[in-house]
């Protein structure tokens, strides 16, 4: 067990299906202990349904939106762990859902905008911000999600393609802000996964079945998969590394055109 003794703070369990309920039962698996946490009532339940599987110490109420909720919640985590912690997992992605369907210039507005940013990509350094003390006790590491189109585009995921963006930049400043410490601070960029927040995005079908094509391995990713590359990131054999984005995404960012694609009729001569 890679992580015995450990502890880990985890964010953004909705849901069976949500990325970081995989991560929890990964690191739950490695021997870690959790404290998982939860944005409000509606979600409460979830998570404890999530904390009795992964036999977590405890859940904490933790809305991002929120300063003074961060504040109370991670002094309930120094107070529970008193000596330190050795990773926090930022699993925590909104925009309002009409951001995220139709053409990029027409339906992003300021106020879609501010949520996406403030929710998506400035709460990984607020947590930051509220953990240093205790991830600096135990030389421990920060890890965020993120998604390809941060960088390149993809159809409708518009407004959160910047605050992508801003959240890898953020890994970034972290990473060397927070260096001198000890503390390590990396992102997964993971390929398309069918999550609550997948739900509702009309053309997530087609993105999966795309990416199907277009990857090396001709296949789409597991939540499990970024799990285990969570535990490796989040884990003594990664101490070198810090301020990395790690693709979990079966190598689709890796391909302009697939060989697949190549093979298409198309009108050209050969
Ligand atoms: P999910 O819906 O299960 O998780 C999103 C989480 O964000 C939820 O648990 C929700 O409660 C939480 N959240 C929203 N507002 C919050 C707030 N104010 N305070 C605290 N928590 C809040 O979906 P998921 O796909 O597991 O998403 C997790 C992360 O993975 C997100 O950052 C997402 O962008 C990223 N990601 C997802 C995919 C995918 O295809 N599913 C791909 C790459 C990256
Ligand atoms: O980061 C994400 C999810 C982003 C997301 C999803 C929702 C749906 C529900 C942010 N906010 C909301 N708000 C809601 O009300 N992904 C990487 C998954 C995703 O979302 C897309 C994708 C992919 C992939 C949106 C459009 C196109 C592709």
């Amino acid at each position: 067990m890679l992580l015995q003794g450990q502890r880990f703070v985890v964010t953004g369990i909705a849901s069976k299906l949500s990325i970081a309920w995989a991560i929890a039962e990964a690191l739950h698996r490695e021997g870690a202990s959790l404290i998982l946490t939860y944005p409000n009532d509606k979600i409460k339940k979830r998570v404890e349904m999530a904390a009795e599987q992964f036999n977590a110490d405890m859940i904490l109420a933790c809305d991002v939106a929120c300063d003074d909720s961060i504040e109370a919640c991670f002094d309930a985590v120094s107070e529970h762990w008193r000596d330190g912690i050795d990773g926090v997992v930022h699993a925590i992605g909104f925009a309002p859902m009409e951001q995220l369907n139709g053409d990029f210039t027409e339906v992003t507005t300021r106020e879609g905008s501010q949520i996406a940013h403030d929710i998506s990509a400035y709460s990984f350094v607020a947590l930051a911000k509220a953990s240093r003390h205790l991830l600096a006790q135990r030389h421990g590491s920060l890890l965020t999600l993120t998604y390809e189109g941060s960088s390149v585009v993809l159809p409708n995921y518009n407004v959160m393609g910047m605050a992508k963006a801003s959240l890898e930049a953020s890994v970034r400043y972290l990473a060397s802000s927070l260096g001198k410490e000890g503390i390590r601070v990396n992102a997964i960029s993971a390929g398309p996964i069918r999550t609550l927040a997948a739900s509702g995005i009309k053309s997530f079908r087609k993105m999966l079945d795309i990416n199907e094509k277009i990857a090396p391995l001709q296949r789409n990713v597991s939540q499990a998969e970024v799990g285990n590359a969570a535990v490796f990131l989040l884990s003594p054999w990664a101490s070198g590394i810090t301020g990395e984005i790690l693709f979990v995404d079966a190598g689709f960012n890796t391909v302009a055109i697939s060989e697949q694609l190549m093979l298409l009729d198309t009108p050209a001569s050969d």
